[in-house]
C-alpha cells in the first residue's frame, strides 16, 4: 500500500475514535510525538518525587507521613507504567533515562521549584496534581491505547493525591494566623507555575496542531487550563485564600473565571534549564542512576546466568 493511502486509512481510524495499538502501523511522526510526550511525562513523575520526598522525614504527624509516603510511591508507579507505555513504541528505558540525565529530554517545569514549607506539600497535591488530573482525564480519551489506558489508573491515584493536598491546605488556611499565612504564601508561589505547567498558550504551542490532528491530545492547552482555573478558584475561595492575580474576575456571560497574563518568560527560562532547582533535580537523577548501576549489573548478570543454564539444559 502507498504511504499516502496508509496515512489516509490511519487518519480515518483516528477520526472514528478507534484506538491505535502497539503493533499497528502508524506514521513515523505519530510514533515520535508519542515517545516525546510519554517519556516527558514519565520523567516528570520520577522527578516530581524529589520535591515531595524532601518532606517525608518532616511530615507533621504519622498520618501525614504515611499518606505522603504512599503518594510518592504512587508517582514512582506512574513512572513505571509510563516508561512501559513508551517502550511499546520501540524505545527502551535505558535510552529514555539517558536522555533525561543528559538533559536532552524535558520534564515538567513545575518540579524546578523548591518546597520551602509543609504547606508546599499541600499546594503540590492541590494545584499540581489538580492540573495533572484535568490534563490527564483528557489524555485518557487519546488515540494511543497503551498511553490512554495508563492514564485511567493514574488519574484515579491523582484524585487521592489531589484530595490529600487540598485537605492540608484547607486545614492550614483555617488554622492559626501563622498557618493561614503559610498556606497563602504557598499559593502565591505555586499559582503562576501551575498555570504555566499546562503548556504554552494555543497560539504558541508548536506541537498541538499535529498532536490534536492525531488525537494524542483531544483538547488544547488553553482549554485544559481554563477548566483547571474554573475548578480551582472556587476551592481557593472555600478555603479562605486569595488567588495571587489582581486581574482575576468571573465573567457572568461566559461563566468562566478570567485570569491576568501568564509569565511565559519565566516558563521558557525554566524549561531552558534556568529555574531555581533545575540543577539540583538533574543532579539527584544523575546520582541515583550512578548509585543504582551495581544493582542493574547484578540483575543483568543473574538473568544472563539463568539464560545460560536454560540453554545448557536444552542442549
Ligand atoms: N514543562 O507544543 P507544546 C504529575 C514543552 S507529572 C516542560 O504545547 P505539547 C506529578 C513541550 O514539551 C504530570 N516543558 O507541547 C508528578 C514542547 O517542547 P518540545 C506531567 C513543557 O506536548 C509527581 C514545548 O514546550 N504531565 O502529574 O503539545 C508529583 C512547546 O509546548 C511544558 C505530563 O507530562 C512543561 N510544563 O503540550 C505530582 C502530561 N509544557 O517537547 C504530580 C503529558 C510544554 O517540543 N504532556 N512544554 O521540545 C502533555 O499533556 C503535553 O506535553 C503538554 C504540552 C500539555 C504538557
Amino acid at each position: 500500500m502507498e504511504l499516502a493511502e496508509r496515512e489516509k486509512e490511519f487518519q480515518e481510524k483516528i477520526d472514528k475514535g478507534q484506538k491505535i495499538e502497539a503493533k499497528e502501523w502508524m506514521p513515523e511522526n505519530y510514533r515520535k510525538q508519542l515517545i516525546r510526550m510519554i517519556s516527558q511525562h514519565a520523567h516528570s513523575e520520577i522527578v516530581g518525587m524529589l520535591p515531595e520526598g524532601n518532606w517525608i522525614t518532616r511530615a507533621p504527624s504519622l498520618r501525614r507521613k504515611a499518606v505522603l509516603l504512599a503518594k510518592v510511591q504512587d508517582e514512582a508507579g506512574h513512572g513505571l507504567y509510563l516508561y512501559s507505555a513508551a517502550e511499546t513504541l520501540g524505545i527502551d528505558r535505558e535510552k529514555m533515562i539517558e536522555q533525561l540525565i543528559t538533559g536532552k529530554a524535558k520534564y515538567s517545569s513545575i518540579f524546578n521549584y523548591p518546597t520551602l514549607t509543609w504547606a508546599d506539600i499541600g499546594a503540590i497535591g492541590w494545584l499540581v496534581d489538580g492540573a495533572a488530573i484535568v490534563n490527564q482525564t483528557m489524555l485518557a480519551r487519546g488515540s494511543y491505547g497503551p498511553y490512554s489506558r495508563a492514564m485511567v489508573r493514574i488519574c484515579k491515584e491523582e484524585s487521592f493525591h489531589n484530595r490529600q493536598g487540598y485537605e492540608i491546605i484547607y486545614e492550614l488556611a483555617n488554622g492559626t494566623p501563622e498557618q493561614k499565612k503559610m498556606a497563602q504564601d504557598s499559593l502565591n508561589r505555586w499559582w503562576g507555575p501551575s498555570m504555566q505547567m499546562l503548556g504554552p498558550s494555543d497560539a504558541d504551542s508548536k506541537n498541538s496542531a499535529e498532536t490534536m490532528k492525531w488525537k494524542i491530545k483531544v483538547e488544547s492547552n488553553d482549554t485544559v487550563r481554563q477548566r483547571f482555573i474554573d475548578r480551582t478558584v472556587p476551592q481557593a475561595i472555600a478555603a479562605g485564600l486569595t488567588i495571587p492575580d489582581p486581574d482575576l474576575k468571573f465573567n457572568e456571560e461566559t461563566q468562566h473565571w478570567e485570569i491576568g497574563d501568564i509569565d511565559w518568560e519565566e516558563f521558557y527560562q525554566v524549561i531552558k534549564g534556568y529555574g531555581p532547582c533545575n540543577h539540583k533535580r538533574m543532579k539527584a537523577r544523575q546520582d541515583a542512576e550512578a548509585e543504582g548501576a551495581w544493582v542493574r549489573e547484578a540483575a543483568a548478570a543473574h538473568a544472563e546466568k539463568k539464560r545460560n543454564k536454560k540453554a545448557h539444559q536444552a542442549a
